[in-house]
């Protein structure tokens, strides 16, 4: 079990405690930095891996955050037509900014400040999924209705056709 967490990962456990999610954050010995990574050290489909993609907009500069499998490619356009503004992709500088965290161990809760998310309808098919949890060696598990629910997101088809 882990001892003593470092300060990013505690930042998530912290916040998972608040909204009532009682799981322990997991600090895995091989790196999760990546969807096919994360899934290889935890032994998951890739597809339970919960990316936290953040994007901004175009127009209003504003981060919105898209939790998808780790087996989909976001659908840019599908989004912009859900927030009816252009989509820019976030720079490491504006990820870290706005959520607190860098690239490769965004969370999907305990951000700096509330963030506008969906989640990937497509995690919805399986009973329990995996998240980062603040630096690119920590994860967690929860449930797709956690996720949802912890979140605050808006359950979308987001996942590109192709
Ligand atoms: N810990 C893993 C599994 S949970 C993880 O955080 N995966 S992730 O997919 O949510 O985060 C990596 C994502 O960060 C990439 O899919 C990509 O969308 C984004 N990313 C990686 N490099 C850059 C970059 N230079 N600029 C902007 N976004 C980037």
């Amino acid at each position: 079990m882990n001892e003593k967490l470092s300060p990013s990962a505690q930042k998530v456990q912290n916040a998972l405690l608040e909204v009532g999610l009682h799981v322990q954050v997991l600090e895995l010995p091989a790196s999760t930095r990546t969807a096919a990574e994360a899934a290889q050290a935890i032994g998951c489909d890739v597809g339970q891996i919960v990316k936290s993609l953040i994007f901004k907009t175009k127009r209003t500069g504003r981060p919105v955050l898209v939790t998808a499998s780790g087996a989909n490619r976001v659908d840019e356009k599908e989004i912009e037509r859900l927030i009816g503004e252009p989509l820019g992709r976030a720079d490491p500088d504006f990820v870290r900014e706005q959520t607190g965290f860098a690239i490769g161990g965004v969370p999907p809760v305990g951000h700096s400040q509330k963030i506008d998310t969906f989640v990937d309808a497509d995690l919805l098919q399986y009973k329990e999924v995996w998240a980062a949890a603040g630096t690119p060696l920590a994860v967690f598990c929860l449930t797709p209705q956690d996720l949802v629910r912890i979140t605050g997101g808006t359950v979308a088809r987001i996942a590109r056709s192709s």
